[in-house]
């Protein structure tokens, strides 16, 4: 726990007076003489007032392969802008194209130097960068022990990439020649022969032939001795110089559309020694402080719950000794309703913290927090601020996201109706680039290639790609399923035609859209049973070319059932030629098959009235599965970690859900069984599953869970202490929301059975973090909730630098060492930006308690 209170003498400057220093500042930034060196900081990267320069602090992983958060990066004046800086072998590097391994890094603060040693395995080529200061930039030179191999000479060349939006709207000049940066791709590019390509993950490929031999690559926009970028604008000027090739600008947008701009130079060949070497120097503001981020929850605050906003100050700033609450009267005038003195957190990775309390306002009206002369947006304070904030994720996110339908909102279709032509086994001895895999036997009556019948119903869109994923669809059904047998929600604003396979937005039915989406998700798990047998790992293209797909989910394959007599392209009416038909994962895993096993029976008890022979089948299919599993030699679970942890709680969860729907006295004696170990061995995982339990089991049940939630409130009291906002906040490489969402569902459950030991506030903390008051910035991560909220995201429109409304996106990415971040212009990182359904349906649930708790 690195809690520190913010030091320094007391607040002797006003923000007028910071903000007339940086404009001052502005006014000479360009006849300055830019003093400051870079120096490595504790942290082991580079570091001077408005500048950080990260080397190789994240690495390339092989999770999703080139997530844009690796290799040289730059944090300028606050946010990244670069990243990618590295030996690369192609031209504007796409997610799925060779990433260089890091061999190791060397930080010396002697020599004021970082070096690290690069290797390409297949290439057996390795070379090492060296970053070092220079005057008020640095250097970044590539030295090779062997030359380039050959068969990446013109290949292999020095990159660093730049967010593209962060340079929109700015110009740049190469050797003195004006441009401007291209708002959208428009060339150039060339076409290659295939044998010029570099393999790309596995043997995939991101380029569809389409018929055509030919591949594609971006030839530079701009090329020359010294690029310039943006020196109209002082927090986006760079100046790379080149000491040795030419520079090359680039435009990775012309190949994929979550591509950055490339600048780039050729290593040298047939030479050993320092192969390119760049002079950069990003330019810096004198004195430049990061503004603010005052974080606070965007939908407002129920008048009796805690209202606590957590202001996120650079390191070189001096906290106010105030902030004021500020009450917007019917006529406009701004009244201030309070003034709170300012309690200082203490740093937290790289900000220092300050928190006002304005918790004893309590009525109703809207507000404004002012800090200095900063002001939020307006938000509510009033009893029924959680009431819809769960709508548009109900009425819009999960019909958007529901496959094999026509989806229309008024005049909008957001897409036809996908996979038709589901779906076929897939093949054998597979690594797909989604992360499924095949193994020597399908674990099915089917031959790989052969079509699996009855699966073209029902499911949603995993998250911003297309493929129907096992897991989080069953946890998406169970988690709806919930909300309904706890709240009830009548909510009708959707039409569901099962028969024409249309969906209407805004245009009620007659009937409760929570059940309608209960079924959709019912329909495609319970045809996986009926087919399988049991859950599968997911339903997904077979074909990178089109897995990467972005436009109308219809598209994505042709619809037409696969006919190996027709030629590709070829089509006799109801079937084609072309093999596009999705392929089903069917890898045996005891942990997916519990989770299907307890969406099935879920589901079985939200339908009874309501689709009685869907809810009748799936509660024999859930009977016949768990029976099955259960009498199956148990596989070697790993004995430790995440996973085994995960596929424990399957089952236990499985369990509860037959108790629930049967209360069998096997189901009960089988889930007392796995319980009490499952505490035990983890016990903050596992309560919110055990207080679930606490309705349907005896009555000692109850006292005898009491120690571990004491335990767990004990322990949640230090964990709260760990960062200024209160919540668990992951440190992963995708971001938590889903755990924050996860806890604080938890706190609930136990409120409900133990209210002298959990209060409500650790329920309405979880969303007052989701709505604003979180690091970064201050939207509101559930896009089209609250006053601002995420309005660019990493949904399957993300081309069109849009959001899905109700979609909620995994939130605040720590970059190792000290990063907090969520990017906000550029929708395309997926591990911040990207919404999943099962937060989706968790988040519904959490919405709805917020509004029990304290609406009542
Ligand atoms: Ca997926
Ligand atoms: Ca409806
Ligand atoms: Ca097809």
């Amino acid at each position: 726990m690195a809690r520190h209170h913010v030091a320094g003498p007391p607040v002797w400057t006003s923000r007028v007076v910071s903000a007339f220093s940086i404009a001052l500042s502005l006014c000479v930034a360009g006849a300055v003489a830019q003093d400051k060196a870079l120096t490595i900081n504790d942290k082991e990267y580079f570091e001077k007032r408005g500048l950080n320069v990260l080397v190789f602090t994240n690495e390339y992983n092989g999770m999703f392969f080139d997530e844009k958060t690796a290799g040289i990066e730059l944090i300028h004046h606050g946010v990244r802008t670069a990243t990618g800086g590295a030996v690369r072998l192609s031209p504007t590097p796409e997610q799925w194209d060779q990433i260089p391994k890091l061999v190791d890094r060397k930080v010396d603060p002697k020599t004021n130097a970082i070096e690290v040693r690069l290797r390409y395995e297949a290439f057996d080529f390795d070379s090492r960068l060296v970053v070092t200061p220079d005057g008020a930039g640095f250097k970044v030179a590539v030295y090779l022990d062997k030359p380039v191999p050959a068969e990446l000479e013109g290949r292999a060349g020095l990159n660093l990439e730049f967010v593209p939006s962060r340079y929109w709207e700015r110009t740049y000049l190469v050797d003195g020649k004006p441009g401007m940066f291209p708002r959208y791709p428009a060339g150039p590019t060339t076409s290659l022969p295939p044998e010029k390509r570099i393999r790309q993950f596995e043997g995939h490929s991101t380029f569809d032939l389409h018929g055509h031999k030919d591949y594609v690559e971006p030839l530079p926009v701009a090329a020359g001795q010294t690029i310039v970028m943006a020196p109209e604008d002082p927090e986006r000027h760079v100046v790379i110089r080149s000491q040795s090739g030419e520079l090359q600008l680039l435009d990775g947008r012309n190949q994929a559309q979550n591509g950055w701009y490339v600048v780039r130079t050729l290593l040298a060949t047939k030479t050993t020694g320092k192969a390119v070497e760049w002079y950069v120097e990003p330019h810096t503001i004198p004195s430049w402080t990061r503004t603010p981020v005052i974080g606070f929850s965007q939908v407002g605050y129920h008048p009796s719950q805690p209202k606590r906003a957590v202001i996120e100050l650079d390191a070189n700033d001096r906290p106010l000794e105030a902030a004021s609450l500020i009450e917007i009267r019917p006529d406009g005038r701004q009244v201030e309703k309070m003034k709170t003195r300012l309690e200082p957190w203490g740093k937290y990775l790289r900000y220092n913290y300050v928190v006002a309390d304005f918790s004893s306002v309590e009525d109703p009206g809207l507000y404004q927090i002012q800090y200095g002369t900063q002001k939020t947006g307006s938000f509510p304070i009033a009893p029924n601020v959680y009431e819809r904030v769960w709508h548009p994720t109900l009425d819009v996110f999960f019909p958007v996201q529901m496959d094999h339908m026509f989806v229309n909102e008024g005049y909008r279709v957001w897409h036809g109706a996908a996979h038709l032509d589901d779906a076929v086994q897939a093949p054998l001895n597979q690594q797909h680039f989604d992360g499924y895999r095949t193994g020597a036997t399908t674990n099915t009556p089917y031959e790989p290639g052969e079509r699996i019948p009855g699966l073209a119903v029902g499911g949603w869109f995993d998250a911003g790609d297309f493929d129907i994923q096992g897991g989080s669809h069953a946890m998406t059904v169970s988690g709806l399923v919930a909300t309904w047998e706890t709240f009830r929600p009548q909510r009708d604003q959707t039409l569901i035609d099962q028969g024409l396979r249309f969906v209407d937005i805004h245009r009620p039915d007659g009937k409760p859209d929570l059940l309608q989406q209960i079924e959709h998700g019912a329909l495609q798990i319970a045809a996986q049973y009926r087919s399988i047998g049991r859950l599968v790992r997911g339903i997904v293209d077979g074909e990178l070319h089109r897995y990467h797909h972005l436009g109308d989910a219809s598209t994505q394959t042709d619809n037409l059932i696969y006919d190996p007599s027709l030629k590709p392209y070829e089509s006799d009416g109801p079937r084609s030629g072309t093999p596009d038909d999705r392929w089903v994962f069917t890898d045996s895993s005891p942990a997916a098959n519990y989770s299907g096993v307890g969406a099935l029976a879920a589901a079985s008890r939200a339908l009874r009235g309501f689709n009685d022979s869907l809810a009748t089948d799936c509660l024999a299919l859930a009977r016949k599965a768990y029976a099955e599993e259960r009498a199956r030699p148990a596989a070697p679970a790993p004995p430790t970690g995440f996973g085994a942890a995960f596929g424990q709680m399957a089952e236990l969860a499985a369990t509860l859900q037959l108790v629930t729907a049967t209360g069998e006295q096997p189901y009960v004696d089988r889930f007392n069984e796995l319980v009490w170990p499952a505490l035990d061995r983890n016990a903050a995982m596992t309560l919110q599953l055990a207080a679930r339990a606490i309705p349907v089991m005896d009555r000692d049940y109850a006292t005898k869970l009491r120690p571990y939630v004491v335990k767990y409130k004990a322990e949640l009291d230090g964990m709260l202490k760990q960062n200024p906002y209160g919540v668990p906040i992951g440190t992963r490489g995708w971001a938590g929301n889903s755990q924050v969402i996860g806890w604080a569902t938890t706190n609930y459950h136990l409120h409900k059975a133990y209210p002298d030991l959990v209060g409500t506030e650790l329920v309405t903390r979880g969303l007052d973090y989701l709505f604003g008051t979180h690091p970064a910035h201050n939207y509101s991560f559930v896009s089209a909730v609250g006053n601002r909220s995420k309005h660019l995201a990493y949904g399957n429109n993300r081309a069109d630098f849009a959001f899905i409304a109700g979609g909620i996106v995994p939130g605040v990415l720590v970059l190792k060492p000290d990063y907090p971040e969520n990017m906000d212009e550029w929708p395309f990182l997926w591990g911040e930006n990207e919404y999943v359904i099962d937060i989706g349906a968790s988040y519904i649930f959490l919405a709805n308690a917020a509004q029990e708790l304290l609406g009542r």
